[in-house]
C-alpha cells in the first residue's frame, strides 16, 4: 500500500499562485497580451519557461530567444521580490500538521515542484527539514504534465511509484501524477480539476490518515 507522500509546493503547501499570477501579469503587460486570472489556471504547475510559452501563444507572439531570457529573468525577480517577506504563516491551512502526521506514521516525505525556487521557499516556510527528499525545477527536464518530477521522487525516496501518493492543486499535475502511475489527491476548492483519485477543498479537512489509505486502497492508480 502507499509508503511515501509527494507534496506539490506552490498551491499545496504555501499560496504562492497569487504572485505568480501577479508576476506573469506585468510579463503579460508588457507584450500587450490580455491575461485573465482564469487563464492563470492553465500555467498551474508549468515551468517558467513553458508558462512564457503559453503567454506568447494567446498573444499570437514570436520573439527571439534573448527576448523570451530577459522575460524570464524579469518575471523570476518579480516573484522573488513578491515572496521576499514569506514565513511559515504563508503555509496553507493543514499542511504542517498532515506533513507531521504522515512522518510520524512512517510515510517517506517528498516535494515534487516545477519551482526552480522550490529549496529557498522551503527554507523560508522552515519546512526543509521535513521531506527526505526535494525535486523542485532545477531536477527535471520536462514539466508537468509529464511525469519525470514525480518518477525522480520516487526514485530518490525508494519507493515504487505504485506506493506514492501526490497531493496537487492543478490540472497538469494531476496529469503528471496519473501518468506516473500513482494515486493523486486534488486540492481545490473551485470543483474545476479533473481525474485525481479524490478531491478535498483544503488539506486540513483529512483528519484521518488511515481512513485516508484505506479508502485509497479501493483505488487503483490510474495508468
Ligand atoms: P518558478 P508547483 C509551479 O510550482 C507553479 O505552480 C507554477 O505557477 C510556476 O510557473 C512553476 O512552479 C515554476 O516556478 O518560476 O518558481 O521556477 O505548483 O509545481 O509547485
Ligand atoms: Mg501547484
Amino acid at each position: 500500500m502507499i509508503k511515501a507522500i509527494i507534496f506539490d509546493l506552490d498551491g499545496v503547501v504555501v499560496d504562492t499562485a497569487k504572485h505568480h499570477f501577479k508576476a506573469w501579469s506585468l510579463v503579460a503587460k508588457k507584450l500587450n497580451v490580455p491575461f485573465a486570472e482564469d487563464q492563470n489556471e492553465d500555467l498551474k504547475g508549468v515551468s517558467r519557461a513553458n508558462s512564457l510559452e503559453k503567454i506568447l501563444q494567446w498573444g499570437d507572439l514570436e520573439i527571439s530567444l534573448d527576448k523570451k531570457q530577459e522575460l524570464l529573468d524579469y518575471k523570476n525577480k518579480i516573484y522573488l521580490n513578491l515572496i521576499s517577506k514569506i514565513s511559515s504563516k504563508d503555509l496553507l491551512p493543514g499542511v504542517y500538521h498532515l506533513i507531521e502526521t504522515f512522518r510520524k506514521n512512517g510515510f517517506k516525505i517528498a516535494l515534487g515542484s516545477s519551482s526552480k525556487n522550490a529549496i529557498p521557499i522551503l527554507k523560508k516556510l522552515e519546512l526543509f527539514d521535513l521531506f527526505d527528499e526535494i525535486v523542485g525545477g532545477n531536477l527535471v527536464s520536462i514539466s508537468k504534465p509529464n511525469p519525470e518530477v514525480f518518477l525522480k521522487a520516487s526514485s530518490l525516496l525508494g519507493v515504487p511509484k505504485e506506493k506514492c501518493l501526490v497531493f496537487e492543486d492543478a490540472q497538469s499535475g494531476i496529469q503528471a501524477a496519473l501518468n506516473a502511475g500513482m494515486y493523486c489527491i486534488a486540492v481545490e476548492n473551485k470543483g474545476n480539476l479533473i481525474g485525481a483519485h479524490k478531491k478535498v477543498n483544503s488539506l486540513n479537512e483529512i483528519s484521518d490518515i488511515s481512513a485516508l489509505i484505506n479508502d485509497l486502497a479501493d483505488k487503483k492508480p490510474k495508468t
